[in-house]
């Protein structure tokens, strides 16, 4: 994004809060406004949203470090969802920071957000405000249509497919027992899904081992061999694409079609700091 195209973006921005954008008719009033008032960000926005569908991702460069820009451009991918991102209820944009304590600074493993619902965010935006100093805490993506292939057994991916594998549900604060713990607090959804040439994954290694452990959600030894297979194929060197989001760069990704994680993040990369917005399409899933 050009300098003056950036600046116009965030002076539109300054005039209007988050809290203002909750509404998809708010969102959508905010975009159009935006796009007549910016044209360069109008045409940039198009081909955004056109690269995001052939390619999965895209990075935006010299985005305005900003949450009603982020939840305004991200409006041109569908609905900016204020549930579930994040713990605190009605975030439009959530403040990813890196905290001082372990685990925050491990690795987070490759995973897809929002896979405990119905039907998962469609698009994530990642604004880096702040990378690690360091340039450690690396972005890792990698396409489930890559996991298939390296997979490569119709069996194994047949099984991954069946909607039979447990994701733990975390209890509400409060609620006795650990998640998953007794089997109660389950959900249950395939892991790779395979439509042609279109592969969708939801998968998150936390909830998935919860649920797993779970007495009452014993898989079979089918379904346990496929999901090694799956694990193992996320281990494969040669599949993700590595980088480093910098200051001011925003990464819209695919959701359902890639999986996202990050590198670990050392002493001196905490203050390391995304805005974070999930979105949904109308369709919820087109
Ligand atoms: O910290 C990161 O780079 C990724 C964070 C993440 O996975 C998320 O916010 O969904
Ligand atoms: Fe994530």
């Amino acid at each position: 994004m050009t300098d003056s195209a950036a600046a116009a973006l965030a002076d539109f921005s300054s005039t209007r809060q988050p809290e203002e954008l909750m509404t998809e008719q708010a969102q959508q009033a905010a975009l159009r406004r935006a796009r007549g008032e910016i044209p360069e960000l109008h045409r940039l926005l198009d081909e955004a949203v056109t690269a995001l569908r052939t390619s999965l991702a895209v990075v935006v460069e010299n985005f305005p470090p900003d949450a009603t820009a982020l939840a305004v451009a991200a409006t041109a991918l569908g609905r900016v969802d204020p549930s579930c991102n994040g713990p605190v209820p009605d975030t439009l944009v959530h403040d990813v920071v890196d905290s001082e304590a372990r685990p925050y600074r491990d690795p987070d493993p490759f995973h897809t957000d929002s896979p405990l619902q119905a039907e998962p965010h469609a698009y994530l935006g990642l604004l880096c405000v702040r990378p690690s100093p360091a340039g450690d805490g690396r972005t890792v993506l990698v396409s489930a249509a890559d996991v298939a292939a390296e997979i490569a057994d119709d069996g194994r991916l047949r099984a991954l497919q069946a909607p039979r594998y447990p994701f733990a549900v975390p209890r509400e604060p409060g609620e006795p027992g650990e998640p998953g713990g007794d089997g109660s607090s389950v959900t249950t959804h395939p892991i790779l899904t395979v439509s042609g040439e279109d592969v969708t994954v939801r998968y998150c290694p936390v909830r998935v081992t919860a649920g797993v452990r779970s007495a009452g959600h014993a898989l079979d030894a089918e379904h346990v061999d496929a999901l090694g297979a799956f694990e193992r194929a996320l281990e494969a060197p040669r599949l993700p694409t590595v980088f480093l989001l910098r200051a001011g760069e925003l990464l819209l990704l695919d959701n359902r079609r890639l999986l996202h994680g990050r590198t670990d993040v050392g002493p001196s990369g905490v203050g390391r700091h995304l805005m974070r917005v999930k979105v949904r399409t109308r369709t919820a899933d087109a």
